[in-house]
């Protein structure tokens, strides 16, 4: 996976709002290939392990516990400069902060539960879809 590829999931909150679909539309709309596409539910094993760079953050329970509350939809995403435009088309992590017309401005309610993820580096794209995905899910 080069340059080209990054990770999001689409958390629980947007999923039990019924922003999967309107998430989607504006991903593929703004020109990113969905290359691989499921839905799950993270074990509190798999939220600790994805989550891990955060455990000593005050916060970390908190996520652990939003992110095993329901099914998520992860997804692997294709495009030129995959990883800096997706991050531009979420938004600030507080959706607060988030640029108008962005998916976390538009659909997000607080920092805790802001919607969507998305890889911040070619190298954590790489790790994050390997841990949800395996070779013969991504296209
Ligand atoms: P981002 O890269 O924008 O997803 O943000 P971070 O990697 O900094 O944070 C990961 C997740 O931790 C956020 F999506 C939500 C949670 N978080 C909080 O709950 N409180 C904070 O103050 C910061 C992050």
């Amino acid at each position: 996976m080069a340059g080209n590829r990054t990770f999001t999931m689409i958390k629980p909150d947007a999923v039990e709002k019924g922003h999967i679909g309107g998430i989607l539309e504006q991903i593929t709309a703004s020109g990113f290939k969905i290359v691989a596409l499921k839905m799950t539910q993270m074990t509190q094993a798999d939220a600790e392990e994805f989550y891990a760079i955060h455990k000593e953050r005050p916060f970390f329970g908190e996520l652990v516990e939003f992110m095993t509350r329901g099914p998520i939809v992860s997804a692997v995403l294709e495009k030129e400069n995959a990883v800096e435009d997706f991050r531009t088309l979420i938004g600030a992590t507080n959706p607060e902060d988030a640029a108008e017309g962005t998916i976390r401005k538009k659909y997000a309610e607080s920092v805790g539960e802001n919607a969507v993820h998305g890889s911040d580096s070619d190298e954590n794209a790489q790790i994050e879809a390997a841990f949800h995905f395996s070779g013969r899910e991504i296209f």
